[in-house]
């Protein structure tokens, strides 16, 4: 609901936050319908499109297709899936990361494509190939191979300070399929830039929640310390606002 009041095009129902919002790291360890339910949750709550982050597809190209009946149904916009094998580990772990067969991940792109019912959910081909350290050369052989397969946009993901590598794969893509980046580590590289090297979304994966994290951490800290809230009133959202935020006006006219 903030992302949308932020004025942003969409909402991205990341792995990371959403199993560290459950206490737990993203490695796999929520199920298919615990993200499905995360994700519904977004989309009932807002009129922006919601782009669900679905990992490796939760399995091979049969659980492929059910993810995309599911979330489909569900109200979801698009999901993106990617190129590694399950159960996966987050691309910001520094952690060796292996990728499955691009063969096999393209027939998973097919399956998911085959399985839509409607024409305008989004189904998004992430590559981790950069992550796994595998370069350019092959994160483009991968990425050529998606979009063969029906890919609506190619996400090239990167963990570089720099955008230096993503700025040779988005020159070198001559492919149309419209190209998605997560400058988690390379936030410098603004929007625009991005846009103008020929990315055509941008998404900023976590920034809300580790922003809630620091400003919980001190609030919570001055609480305990000065034995009573008074200092942090001023600081903190008046619990008006949350009444707002979650439209208690709408919902007290059903009474
Ligand atoms: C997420 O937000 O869960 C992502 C992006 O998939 S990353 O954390 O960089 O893997
Ligand atoms: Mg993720």
């Amino acid at each position: 609901m903030l992302v949308e009041e932020a004025g942003f095009d969409a909402i991205w129902a990341s792995s990371l936050t959403i199993s560290a919002a459950r206490g737990l790291p993203d490695a796999s360890l929520l199920t298919m319908t615990d993200y499905l339910r995360a994700a519904t949750e977004m989309a009932q709550s807002t009129s922006i499109p919601v782009l669900a982050d679905c990992d490796s597809g939760f399995g091979n190209s049969m659980n492929v297709a059910y993810t995309v009946r599911l979330y489909e149904a569900g109200g979801i916009g698009g999901i993106a899936i990617e190129d590694k094998h399950f159960p996966k580990m987050n691309s910001l772990v520094p952690s060796a990361q292996e990728l499955i067969a691009a063969d096999a991940f393209a027939r998973k792109i097919e399956a998911g494509k085959q399985a839509q019912r409607g024409p305008d959910f989004v189904l998004i081909a992430r590559t981790e190939a950069l992550i796994a350290g595998l370069g350019v050369d092959e994160a483009l052989r991968r990425a050529q191979l998606y979009a063969d397969a029906g890919a609506d946009a190619i996400l090239i993901h990167s963990k570089c300070g720099t955008p230096d590598e993503v700025i040779e794969f988005a020159e070198r893509w001559t492919v149309g399929t419209p190209l998605v980046i997560v400058p988690t580590t390379y936030h410098a590289w603004r929007a625009t830039d991005a846009s103008a090297s020929g990315v055509s979304m941008v998404i900023y994966a976590n920034q809300a929640l580790r922003a809630a994290v620091q400003a919980m951490r001190t609030v919570l800290e001055e609480i305990r310390v000065a034995d009573c809230s008074s200092s942090v009133e001023e600081a903190i959202a008046p619990v008006t606002t949350l009444f707002e935020l979650v439209h208690l006006d709408e919902w007290m006219a059903f009474e």
